[in-house]
């Protein structure tokens, strides 16, 4: 078809071109690895569709649903560019490694616009659900640690992601006790819900 004919036949169809052009677009594709990490809400990128409520059950059960959604595998975490940070760790009193991109970065990347006003609740395969707005996410640089101490971090430990923040340095956590400085940091993250507001 020329491209008079295809205007011609795209305004018969009532078709705005911007519409056209989107729907253009190849959608992005779901990374080959499996998934360690998935966005949803308030994300402008998508890589995979409708949550599907038999056969994903742990997301379910926690009652996330989505129609479309931003996948990480390890591959595509360990493409960001990354960050460590040295916090002492409360569960054995010593300062730790923990190596990642920022929550922030990782945002980015699933089509959060850095100016958008969000809050983010952090998902973890127990349950936890702690949530920060993206004005903390950035105030307390929260790192998607991947790595302690140069080793991936594991399912059945703390993996496959921690969010986590450097306490010590931060004003916020850094006089607390040790036990009372991470309560906003899931171990175990494997979701995490944007929403407006
Ligand atoms: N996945 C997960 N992360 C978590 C928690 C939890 O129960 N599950 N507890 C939070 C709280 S309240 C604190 S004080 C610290 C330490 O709790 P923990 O001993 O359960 O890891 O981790 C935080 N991260
Ligand atoms: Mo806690």
């Amino acid at each position: 078809m020329d491209k008079r004919h295809f205007l011609a036949s795209a305004g018969l169809a009532g078709i705005s071109l911007p519409a056209m052009a989107r729907t253009a677009v190849r959608p992005s594709a779901a990374p080959a690895g499996p998934t360690l990490l998935t966005l949803s809400g308030a994300v402008g990128k998508h890589n995979r569709g409708p949550l599907d409520p038999h056969l994903e059950p742990l997301m379910t059960k926690h009652g996330i649903a989505f129609q479309e959604a931003w996948t990480f595998d390890a591959a595509a975490l360990q493409q960001l560019p990354a960050v460590t940070i040295r916090p002492t760790l409360e569960y054995d009193g010593q300062p730790h490694a923990l190596r990642g991109p920022l929550l922030e970065t990782v945002l980015q990347t699933a089509g959060v616009a850095p100016d958008a006003s969000v809050m983010v609740g952090l998902r973890a395969i127990d349950g936890y659900n702690p949530m920060l707005s993206l004005a903390d996410v950035r105030a307390y640089r929260m790192v998607v640690a991947t790595h302690l101490d140069g080793r991936p971090l594991a399912l059945g430990g703390l993996g496959p992601q921690w969010a986590v923040y450097d306490a010590d340095r931060l004003p916020a956590f850094k006089d607390k006790p040790l036990k009372e400085r991470f309560g906003l940091c899931p171990w175990g993250l494997y979701h995490i819900e944007v929403r407006k507001v």
